[in-house]
């Protein structure tokens, strides 16, 4: 789509980026203890109380009248929806925590939007489909295995605590995986990509693991 970035990193920001993917093979962060599921607070992380913004330095300005939304690939009805349509579909809440790779938590987050099952039932994966992509529109990606996207606390969110979501934290839109480390929540969303195969996206090629499950402490891999 011609109105996606081509790089999402900003000028200034390779850096940055470079110094990610050296922690990654370094294994920086790491405690090797994985903590019982029960345990709130996955290992090696720590609470916070605001909420971080992190991204590679190119924060696009959407508005609502120019955001959409496609769902396509695999799938048996390809949508795409402009932001009343999306606002058509069946809203709900959630309640729950983000836990960043870069070792920071932050408990009770309430977010509305769609959920990830409404989006696909409408779409109707065909039989083939494993994998997802998500597409941002700074250009930044991330995939997921189709059943970890395929759950009910997943969601394409528009709000956060009572007000639409910040620019900063990826509005109109973006996607909350909460179960998995938050660069899987891709900010900004445009598009979402359904597969046969597994295609690594912007930080899982550059040292991130694949599957980012905090409670492993599936960080780099
Ligand atoms: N489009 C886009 N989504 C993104 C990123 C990004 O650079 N671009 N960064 C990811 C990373 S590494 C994190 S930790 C979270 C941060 O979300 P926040 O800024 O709302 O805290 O967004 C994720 N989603
Ligand atoms: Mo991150």
């Amino acid at each position: 789509m011609d109105d996606i970035a081509a790089n999402p990193v900003a000028p200034g920001r390779e850096k940055l980026v470079a110094k990610k993917q050296e922690w990654a093979r370094e294994g920086r962060l790491l405690t090797g203890v994985h903590a019982d599921p029960e345990t709130r607070l996955p290992p090696g992380q720590r609470l916070v109380t605001d909420f971080p913004v992190l991204d590679l330095g190119v924060q696009p300005a959407i508005g609502r009248d120019k955001w959409r939304l496609r769902v396509d690939g695999l799938v048996a009805n390809r949508l795409i929806l402009d932001w009343s349509a999306f606002q058509a579909l069946p809203q709900a809440e959630w309640l729950n925590d983000i836990h960043c790779v870069t070792a920071w938590s932050r408990y009770d987050n309430r977010w509305s939007g769609v959920g990830a099952l409404t989006l696909l039932n409408l779409v109707q994966p065909m039989a083939e489909a494993s994998h997802v992509v998500f597409h941002s529109y700074d250009g930044y990606t991330t995939n997921l295995p189709l059943e970890a996207w395929a759950r009910p606390e997943n969601l394409v969110a528009t709000h956060w605590n009572g007000a639409s979501l910040d620019r900063v934290h990826g509005g109109p839109a973006r996607i909350v995986v909460p179960h998995l480390y938050f660069w899987k929540s891709a900010k900004w969303i445009t598009r979402i990509e359904l597969l046969a195969e597994d295609r690594p996206g912007f930080w899982e090629v550059r040292g991130y693991h694949n599957n980012a499950d905090p409670w492993t402490e599936e960080r780099y891999g």
